[in-house]
């Protein structure tokens, strides 16, 4: 109800005559908007001001909208990028708002950084938005998701990209709710925020709605990469339920001592369990497509600016020349956008990888990471570390 209650205007679906199929997912034709209240809206949303929004937020209608033919096409989708300001996120939003048909949220930390990224990338003012989002901060995810509602846009994908890897940290550092940094910002952040949206994504009419969560083959013990030490492992969940915070529990999830590349590793594995646990709680009741990824090793971004330089220098050559793991951020950018957009990547609960011919296929998680006791724990102990049991 969280649209109907913030944006000011209705969607009244009535009987559908005919279904046609857009996506792969049946779609309704007839739909009528009433938008005499949304000027009101718009109003008392700039009037706050306290929104950091670039584009005056409009309401998005409905999915279909005739066209001069009289031919319905898919209105604009409007898709939120956590971490949009590098790397990944930055080129999976320059991807989709090149295409002409989504309107992509930058959800970024560092506003400025976000709008000079954007810029310099070329993106065009009406494909994209900035809202400001620091997921080490559940008062700020919290903050950003009222912002958003308040808006009255409709939210038809969310992408939980962002992350940190601190793999040279001797000692732990924590987020403002004191839950180590890595797993609170990757894991606890994305998983607050995912469940405050999930009603707005429940309400979008877009014919395929869809939660994307970037994983990694780090996390996953099955593969060569995922057995690097150090290796992710959650164990019994023990300092997760602690708290993470150092001082009454470890600041691993595992119970053990501090180590930021293994805390980062467990917190990709927690966000394919995430992935799952949403799929097996909400897929068939709302159509909406969850969904994780691998997009390849893209060796030059930001993630790796706390390793030695050492290794940022030969990490890039390693990926290309010897295992060709190695994808530039532009391609990645392609691939995160098939995720989001692709007609032919409706199904959900898959962890998506892709060939060295750029061709997506259905990976397999390691025993770890598609456990579903584990993914349930994991599930009831955040609820309860977010605040949302
Ligand atoms: P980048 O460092 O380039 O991007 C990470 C983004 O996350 C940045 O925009 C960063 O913001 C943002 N971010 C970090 N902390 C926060 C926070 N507290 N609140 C909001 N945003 C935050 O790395 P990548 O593009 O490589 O990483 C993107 C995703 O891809 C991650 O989930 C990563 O795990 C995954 N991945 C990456 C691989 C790789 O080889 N690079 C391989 C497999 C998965 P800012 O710009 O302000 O620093
Ligand atoms: Mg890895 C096919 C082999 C492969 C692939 C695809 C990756 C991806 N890596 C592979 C192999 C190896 N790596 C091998 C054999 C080694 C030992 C020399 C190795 C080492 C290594 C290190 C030290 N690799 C790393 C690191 C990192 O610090 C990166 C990391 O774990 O970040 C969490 C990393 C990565 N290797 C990858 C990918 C994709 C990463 C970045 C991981 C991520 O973002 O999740």
């Amino acid at each position: 109800m969280a649209l109907q209650a913030t944006s000011s205007f209705s969607i009244h679906k009535e009987a559908c005559l005919k279904e046609s199929s857009i996506f792969g997912a049946p779609l309704s034709t007839h739909v009528k908007v009433d938008f005499t209240s949304s000027s009101k809206s718009k109003k008392e949303f700039s009037q706050r001001g306290a929104l950091r929004t670039q584009a005056v937020a409009t309401p998005t209608p409905t999915a279909n909208r005739a066209s001069t033919d009289g031919k319905k096409t898919l209105r604009k989708g409007t898709v939120i990028i956590t971490g949009a300001s590098s790397g990944l996120g930055l080129a999976t939003a320059k991807s989709l708002a090149e295409s002409g048909k989504w309107h992509v949220i930058m959800a970024c930390r560092d506003f400025l950084k976000a709008e000079r990224a954007a810029k310099s990338s070329g993106m065009t003012k009406e494909n994209y938005s900035v809202m400001h989002l620091d997921l080490s901060s559940l008062d700020s995810v919290r903050q950003f998701v009222a912002n958003f509602k308040q808006s009255g846009q409709s939210l038809d994908v969310l992408v939980c990209n962002a992350a940190v890897y601190l793999p040279t940290a001797k000692e732990p550092t924590y987020t403002a709710d004191g839950f180590e940094l890595s797993v609170g910002t990757n894991h606890l952040g994305h998983f607050l925020l995912a469940r405050l949206l999930l009603d707005d994504l429940k309400q979008s009419d877009y014919p395929s709605k869809r939660l994307i969560i970037v994983g990694s083959i780090t996390g996953n013990t099955n593969t060569l990469a995922g057995n690097v030490p150090p290796k992710a492992n959650l164990g019994d969940m023990r300092g997760l339920a602690g708290g993470l915070n150092g001082l009454n529990s470890s600041t691993m999830i595992d119970g053990g001592d501090f180590d930021g590349a293994k805390a980062y590793k467990d917190s990709k594995v927690c966000n394919m369990l995430m992935m799952q646990e949403f799929h097996r709680r909400y897929h068939e009741e709302t159509g909406i497509t969850f969904a994780s990824l691998y997009p390849g090793c893209i060796a030059t971004t930001g993630l790796f600016r706390e390793h030695i330089p050492l290794f940022r220098l030969l990490f890039p050559p390693f990926q290309k020349y010897i295992t060709k793991g190695y994808v530039s951020e532009e391609e990645s950018g392609k691939r995160l956008a098939q995720v989001v957009s692709d007609p032919s990547l409706t199904k959900s609960g898959v962890y998506w990888s892709w060939n060295n011919k750029s061709a997506s296929f259905e990976n397999e998680l390691s025993e770890e990471a598609s456990d579903v006791s584990k993914a349930r724990k994991v599930w009831e102990i955040s609820e309860k570390l977010v605040g949302l049991a």
